[in-house]
């Protein structure tokens, strides 16, 4: 049986068609049946396997699968997520991608008296991210209760969820459209290609070793 190379990339989302697309420009050709977890490379021993992005973090450092695309505040979370509950969090980092540009930010609605960060001292913060949120709470001092909603973080406000988010922004339009505005960047991501931390097989390692230079170059022509 020959030993392949498991990728996990996002199945469906902001950052699959970019996945997709820089593997493509590396020479590693899919065809992706919609319905199937799993796909085959037709042109090397490596197997795609699409998921929920918030799996592959831990996909990777369980060791299922051998690399990851995913974004560095979810692998981020994901990590913090797991010192927290002393299970195994520890990957490597490969490459930064130049997709999926993003940054996690603390944003209180437009009529707030909000000055600065000791404002949000005894409020309530609404986020997908509370891990990364309590961090930044912490090294600042800050005494704000983390209020975790998996979607709709840019409602909490005018639901009377939380009198502040954290939440991801790109163009700011919907933090616009909610009447939020943004105060301070907490963390800034991009997509990032991770490995799994313990060693491959000499065949998956040189796999590994002629892709990066590849998507070197991929990058490279892209600027
Ligand atoms: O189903 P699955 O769990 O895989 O997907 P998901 O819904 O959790 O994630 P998805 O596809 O929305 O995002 C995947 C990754 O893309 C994120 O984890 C980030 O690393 C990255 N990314 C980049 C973003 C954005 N840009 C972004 N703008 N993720 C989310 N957003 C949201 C933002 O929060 C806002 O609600 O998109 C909305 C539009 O943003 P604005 O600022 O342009 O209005
Ligand atoms: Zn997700």
């Amino acid at each position: 049986m020959t030993d392949r190379l498991t990728i996990a990339i996002q199945k469906s989302g902001r950052l699959s068609k970019e996945s997709m697309a820089l593997l493509n420009a590396c020479g590693v050709k899919f065809s992706v049946n919609e319905a199937r977890l799993i796909a085959h490379s037709t042109s090397h021993p490596i197997d795609l396997l699409r998921v929920r992005d918030d799996d592959i973090p831990g996909l990777v450092m369980d060791g299922v699968v051998d690399l990851g695309l995913v974004g560095e505040n979810v692998l981020e979370e994901v990590r913090l997520e797991r010192i927290a509950t002393d299970s195994v969090a520890a990957y490597q980092p490969l490459r930064g991608l130049e997709f999926g540009q993003c940054r996690l930010s603390l944003a209180v609605p437009r009529e707030s008296q909000y000055q600065s960060l000791q404002d949000l001292d005894g409020l309530r913060v609404a986020t997908t991210y509370p891990q990364l949120l309590k961090r930044y709470l912490k090294d600042n001092g800050v005494n704000a209760r983390t209020v975790m909603l998996t979607g709709s973080v840019e409602v909490a406000p005018r639901a009377g969820l939380a009198e502040a988010i954290c939440d991801l922004v790109s163009t700011g339009a919907t933090l616009e459209a909610n009447g939020l505005v943004e105060k301070d960047v907490i963390f800034r991501s991009q997509a990032q290609l991770i490995q799994r931390a313990d060693s491959l097989s000499e065949e998956k390692q040189a796999m590994i070793d002629q892709l990066l230079p590849r998507i070197d170059g991929v990058q490279m022509a892209r600027e």
